[in-house]
């Protein structure tokens, strides 16, 4: 078992470290020059709070990227990126995610760290196409597909983000594990796995949280859903409200006391940045704006905690 944490987050817009000691950083809203190797933009307007996160390692990295896919790794944990351009959405998004989470499943294995514990899909025109053929529904039909033909089952799903940024093509950030994380869900919610057909065709693929060996706790886009309806339709204010019962019911199920050191909020309408309580939520908190997968729904949290009396 890992002891303690295998990279350190920083928030800061500038730390002082040595490029060969950064697994990923990830940079928010507008941002100048060319991006470095190890950098993702996620194309996320920035409202508040870090625009920046710093994923390091204390330890020597590794580089197994290979051509658009980027992988930085340590002996425990490692960070990567793939970018999926719009034209491949347009031809056949199910397929090209397929592809895409593919690649990223079979080079894994590869590299020591097996478990895709964690994955963020920065995704444009999120609502694009009608019914069943919504982009959202068809990149679940196709994630889906890769985890299935990957052997995992539902307790080995990531956690995950998907949010819908603008402009075209879409962006996966990942972490990789040398050990298995616990798959954590929500009593209040129907595990997305299992929601109704209404939903789309495929259920997503991932679990509400992720609780690693070394006692963190990494949650999953979390919004106004309880069982699997979404709640307060187009209230901000009282979806936030039940996003943060839901956050507190997930830290309840992983049991004992969390303490948050990071939390990102998605807006869908920015002008209602004033709604967002930074300090209720603790530690870090950036927001930004980004369109949640399911119309009705006007926020989304997630964040990472670890188990109060460590440091
Ligand atoms: C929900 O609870 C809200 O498809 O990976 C949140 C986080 C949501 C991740 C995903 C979807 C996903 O269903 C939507």
């Amino acid at each position: 078992m890992t002891r303690t944490p295998p990279y350190r987050l920083s928030t800061e817009a500038e730390p002082a470290v040595d490029a060969g000691r950064v697994l990923l950083c990830v940079t928010h809203g507008e941002a100048e020059g060319e991006p470095a190797m190890w950098e993702l933009r996620t194309g996320l307007p920035h409202l508040a709070g870090p625009q920046r996160e710093w994923w390091l390692s204390e330890t020597p990295l590794t580089d197994h990227s290979t051509g658009e896919l980027g992988l930085r790794t340590n002996a425990d944990i490692g960070f990567g990126q793939l970018r999926i351009p719009e034209s491949a959405l347009r031809a056949d998004c199910a397929a090209s995610c397929e592809e895409a989470f593919a690649r990223i499943l079979a080079l894994l294995p590869t590299t020591g760290l097996p478990h895709l514990l964690r994955s963020w899909i920065y995704l444009g025109h999120i609502h694009a196409g009608e019914g069943d053929d919504e982009r959202y529904r068809q990149f679940c039909i196709g994630r889906g597909r890769a985890l299935t033909a990957a052997g995992l089952d539902a307790n080995a799903f990531p956690a995950a983000t998907v949010i819908g940024r603008p402009g075209d093509g879409a962006c996966i950030h990942f972490m990789a594990g040398r050990e298995p994380a616990e798959a954590i869900e929500n009593p209040r919610q129907t595990s997305a796995f299992d929601y109704p057909r209404r939903y789309g065709p495929q259920p997503p693929s991932f679990v509400r949280a992720q609780r690693t060996s070394w006692g963190e706790l990494i949650v999953s886009g979390t919004a106004a859903v309880v069982g699997h309806e979404s709640r307060h339709p187009d209230d901000t204010a009282a979806q936030l409200l039940e996003t943060e019962r839901n956050l507190a019911a997930l830290r309840e199920a992983a049991g004992g006391d969390w303490q948050p050191l990071r939390t990102v909020v998605y807006l869908r309408d920015p002008a209602e940045l004033a709604l967002v309580d930074r300090e209720r939520l603790g530690g870090a908190v950036s927001v930004l704006q980004g369109d949640v997968c399911r119309p009705e729904l006007m926020v989304e949290c997630e964040a990472l905690y670890r188990r109060a009396g460590r440091n």
